[in-house]
């Protein structure tokens, strides 16, 4: 049982498209609640949080929507690191993926002063893995990842540079299928572990998660998921402004969702990108509900040999 806490974040100022302003909205109609309730949490929804204001914030380059970005990362970051230190594990509803900004930054800087280290599990087509200098479309929810590992350039959106940075090699990316070429170099600079789709048909999601959660246990570590819709095939989640074929299935974004609760290490989720705009009649919104219920602790059997990445009992 856990002390499961919902904050909608509906931005979507970091995106091309409008309509993720209404993706808390949908995954509460889809009854993310209820479910997790059901499941024995105790949850709570502790509605929308809010952007900071911040007035006269320029940035270099073609960056969007720069300041309305920056307000929401601010309020994201004490979000995450309140809920954390009051011993929630916070869901973020997006709302655009530029809220993992704010939600992993909070959360590792909450983990570095509980001196713990912070893995992130990043589950997207995309590294979003740009800077203000190299984003082609100056859309900033390409960016988070090169933002909470500390990049520099991204002093702009909490007036400062970050002061506990996660570690590239702590980020495990799964689904990845579209790069930027800029992006791809500084990726790979850095030292992320990217799987693309390749990889994943190759050799399967658990053989490339399991390696990444027995190192986050070993440590002690916690563990931030960020899921985007768009990690899955269009075909089973249309409601994203970002679709890029061959994407997840069902099953393997379900195998991951288990295979995460069973190893009970995770501390804190995004679930980013949703536009019900884009829906069909609410089946992606329900897919992201049944997702979240995979990851905590729905099943069909119980399972009598429990695999190796089992820590809760
Ligand atoms: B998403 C692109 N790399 O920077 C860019 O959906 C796409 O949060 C970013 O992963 C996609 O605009 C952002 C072309
Ligand atoms: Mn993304
Ligand atoms: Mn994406
Ligand atoms: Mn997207």
């Amino acid at each position: 049982m856990r002390q499961v806490t919902l904050y909608g974040a509906g931005m979507e100022c970091g995106a091309s498209q409008r309509g993720p302003v209404m993706g808390p909205a949908a995954l509460r109609t889809a009854g993310i609640v209820e479910t997790l309730s059901g499941l024995g949490h105790m949850v709570e929804d502790r509605g929308d949080l809010r952007p900071e204001p911040v007035a006269g914030l320029t940035v270099p380059g073609r960056a969007r929507n720069a300041g309305a970005v920056a307000g929401w990362v601010r309020a994201l970051k004490a979000g995450a690191e309140t809920a954390l230190a009051a011993g929630e594990l916070p869901i973020f509803l997006g709302g655009d993926h530029a809220l993992s900004a704010g939600t992993v930054a909070g959360a590792s800087a909450h983990a570095a002063a509980a001196g713990r280290s912070l893995f992130v599990l990043w589950l997207d087509a995309h590294t979003d893995f740009n800077t203000f200098a190299t984003t082609e479309s100056g859309n900033l929810h390409g960016t988070p990842a090169a933002f909470f590992c500390g990049l520099p350039g991204f002093e702009p959106f909490l007036g400062g540079p970050l002061e506990t940075p996660v570690a590239p090699e702590r980020v495990t990316m799964l689904g990845i299928r579209s790069v930027d070429r800029a992006e791809h170099d500084l990726v790979l600079a850095h030292g992320l572990r990217v799987h693309d789709m390749r990889e994943i048909d190759e050799r399967g999601v658990a053989a490339l998660l399991a390696p990444f959660l027995d190192e986050a246990a070993a440590a002690g570590a916690m563990l931030h998921v960020s899921l985007d819709v768009d990690f899955l095939e269009p075909e089973i989640a249309p409601a994203v402004g970002t679709t890029v074929p061959g994407g997840a299935t069902f099953r393997e974004a379900h195998l991951i969702m288990e295979m995460l609760h069973e190893s009970g290490l995770v501390t804190s989720m995004d679930i980013a990108e949703l536009n019900p705009f884009l829906d069909e009649a609410g089946r992606t919104a329900r897919l992201m509900v049944d997702l979240a219920a995979s990851l905590f602790g729905r099943r069909v059997m119980d399972r009598q040999t429990r695999s190796r990445w089992s820590r809760a009992a």
